[in-house]
């Protein structure tokens, strides 16, 4: 099966390829595309081409073929990387994680939904009805999910604006029990016009009630997941309260700021929120301020004031929202009454959809994070496999031949180093109050950075006629330059939202809503105290989410975008080798080559395949038991395949040991009659 894929479609893994190169790695990466096989495998890392079609490859045929299966026995696919992860976890106990990466549109999201699909696909046999109630809601909540976190971008008409962390809990036997949800940063605006695009996602939302289907299914969706019509309904206040706010405008008269009109939105904002329209008002006209003397005053907002008051409500109103329903369905996913004594060894697969490496043309606060996450996400990349394989390969004494890769834990440091990284010199900027502007900040990055490889920006590299702008500054990130003006980085830091807003929404009569608020309750002495800045809360977030996934044992899906158009026969060689340069999979298939697919400890690997040899079966007499797997290596004659450690045996290719495998199965029914007729003497 694998040979005649590698004949017709080009090779099923690039491990395979003549020559590790660009030119050949492009040229099996556009042949396959162009014959429908958007899978190809770097040993056990998928390498996915978006479709743009829909391909009949993810039906019950194709579940059940994968389905407790060796990586190499099928053709490239996510069910394979997807029953590896859960065999692993499985049959080792070992926590495992699929990391899927790409840009906006190489179709992470998909991806994410198949492998949750086959993983509920391939549980619960017996169709337990409390493992099949949590099923249906792990998968009921990507709908929910998409509904209030994805936006139709330039790039992707469903682009998610938010990345997502889930762990599915197993027990013991193997079903889910349970998870978690983690979201990281929510993209409240994006490149669009500030508010604009947050309402028009809102008016789509409220559109779905005319839009009946998917509205039905959302609504469907948050009824199973387990929301109550009380929920529902509020969300839903919610989201007109934040379409209503995108109409309120104000003027000044006699030097007063007021909410232009006769007051008819400001009611309906109070009646959508259970709350009063003259505490509505204020809260859009005023600020409650502490004096140094300890008095409490009531400030009038300048018209300026007002309005930026007015869209950090709105965002905060919008990402409160969506934080409360991530929480709510965790609320309900989370596994309960565990008791590892009962149940046995609780192991969990985590999945990640994040956004991948971001390169406008005009690139911000919100890109500098998702480049980041991306530069650690690459950092932990290199440590588990590239670092991990060398590592391994000189403790066991292997020849092996050193991988040269760029490592960039440089960028990171540059990024997140404790008072000399850009994160740390962007909160010291937000922290020394009003005066410092965004270009004041970006003056004095720039002349601490000066000396940074790294980092430039117009003034230390004047010659540089890409970089017309004074107010931008540039990172070379592992995957190519990117250009961010810093205008909008302090407030976006800063996330300001009025006290006042928070207060007002606590005092809500309607208990949902006050729930996403617990803040507005402080006094007003408690709240001087500074909130976190948004990059130092998503620094922490990300740092958390890396640790998360360290500890687990990692697969790969590397996402590539054949082109911008969403067409399913157009492959653009060159967007497409950029985007193969910078998740580093040439690295990644060179290292797979200089290394062994397969790794086992001698005793284990003479404890599985004895039988298949004369001179280990039953017992061996040689020396060490290293010697004894040579004796079956040598039998099998794939000695040139293989190397010998100083505890482990390394086999090159993977298709040495399936022979090995079949023989196996093969031999097990035969010794199975041998050793009952022992039993009962007859021998
Ligand atoms: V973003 O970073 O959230 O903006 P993603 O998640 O990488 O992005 P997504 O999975 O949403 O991209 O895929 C984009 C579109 O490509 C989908 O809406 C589908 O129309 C299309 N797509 C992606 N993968 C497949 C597939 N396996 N089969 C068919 C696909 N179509
Ligand atoms: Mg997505």
């Amino acid at each position: 099966m694998a040979e005649l894929e590698a004949l017709e479609f080009g090779k099923s893994d690039f491990v395979l390829l003549d020559e590790v190169n660009m030119e050949q790695f492009m040229e099996n990466l556009k042949l396959r595309f162009e014959m429908g096989r958007i899978y190809t495998f770097i040993g056990e890392v998928v390498v996915s081409v978006n479709p743009y079609r829909e391909m009949d490859i993810y039906g019950k045929e194709a579940i059940s073929a994968y389905r407790g299966r060796e990586l190499y026995e099928n053709p490239p696919h996510l069910y394979a990387v997807a029953d590896a992860a859960y065999k692993a976890m499985k049959r080792r106990a070992k926590d495992t994680c699929i990391v899927i990466s790409g840009e906006s549109g190489a179709g992470k999201t998909e991806a994410s939904k198949y492998i949750m699909q086959y993983i509920a696909a391939i549980t619960n046999p017996s169709q337990r009805e409390e493992v099949e109630s949590v099923k249906n809601v792990l998968l009921k909540s990507n709908c929910v999910l998409e509904a209030f976190g994805n936006a139709k971008t330039n790039r992707n008409d469903n682009s998610s604006r938010f990345g997502k962390y889930m762990d599915i809990n197993f027990s013991f036997s193997g079903d889910p029990t349970g998870g978690h949800i983690n979201n990281y940063l929510l993209e409240k605006v994006n490149e669009e016009q500030v508010g604009v695009h947050l309402i028009k996602r809102c008016v789509v939302c409220l559109q779905a009630n005319s839009d009946q289907s998917s509205h039905r299914a959302v609504r469907t969706a948050l009824k199973v997941i387990g929301f109550s019509e009380d929920e529902i309904e509020s969300i839903y206040r919610v989201l007109a309260t934040i379409l209503l706010l995108g109409n309120i405008q104000f003027g000044t008269e006699e030097e007063i700021v007021q909410v232009e009109g006769d007051g008819e939105v400001v009611s309906h904002i109070a009646e959508l929120t259970s709350t009063q329209p003259q505490q509505v008002e204020k809260a859009l006209l005023f600020r409650t301020v502490a004096t140094g003397g300890g008095d409490v005053i009531e400030k009038g907002h300048s018209e300026q004031e007002a309005c930026f008051g007015r869209e950090a409500f709105s965002k905060a109103l919008y990402e409160r929202l969506f934080g409360w329903i991530v929480g709510r369905i965790n609320s309900v996913i989370e596994v309960k009454d565990y008791n590892p004594m009962l149940h046995g060894k609780n192991t969990v697969i985590g999945v990640l959809d994040i956004y991948g490496f971001e390169i406008f043309d005009n690139n911000s606060f919100e890109q500098f994070c998702i480049n980041y996450c991306n530069e650690k996400l690459q950092q932990l990349f290199i440590e588990l496999i590239l670092r991990q394989e060398q590592e391994e390969y000189e403790r066991e004494g292997v020849a092996w031949q050193h991988i040269e890769y760029f490592n960039n834990q440089i960028i990171v440091d540059l990024v997140e180093q404790n008072h000399k990284g850009i994160l740390s010199m962007l909160d010291e900027a937000c922290l020394s109050g009003g005066r410092v502007t965004d270009t004041v900040c970006l003056d004095s990055m720039s002349s601490r950075l000066a000396q940074h490889p790294h980092y430039t920006d117009r003034k230390l590299t004047p010659a540089d006629k890409t970089m017309e702008f004074q107010k931008h500054f540039r990172i070379r990130h592992y995957a190519g330059d990117v250009t961010y003006s810093v205008e909008g980085f302090l407030d976006k830091n800063k996330d300001l939202l009025f006290q006042d807003f928070k207060r007002l929404m606590f005092n809500s009569t309607n208990p949902v809503l006050k729930d996403m608020w617990p803040d507005g309750g402080l006094s007003i002495t408690e709240v001087t105290k500074r909130p976190q800045t948004a990059a130092s809360l998503f620094k922490n977030s990300i740092v958390a989410l890396v640790d998360k996934l360290s500890c687990k044992e990692p697969y790969y899906v590397r996402c590539v975008k054949p082109n911008e158009m969403k067409s399913p026969v157009l492959f653009d060689a060159a967007r497409c080798q950029h985007q193969v340069a910078y998740l580093g999979l040439l690295e990644n298939v060179r290292v797979r080559r200089a290394g062994f697919a397969y790794r086992q400890g001698y005793s284990r690997f003479l404890l599985r395949y004895k039988m298949t040899c004369e001179y280990t079966w039953p017992n061996h007499l040689m020396a060490t038991d290293r010697e004894a797997v040579e004796a079956i290596v040598t039998q099998h004659g794939f000695q040139d395949d293989v190397a010998y450690g100083h505890t482990k045996l390394f086999v090159r290719s993977p298709r040495s040991l399936f022979s090995l495998e079949q023989e196996r199965a093969a031999l097990i029914p035969i010794l199975v009659l041998f050793l009952q007729k022992v039993w009962r003497g007859a021998l």
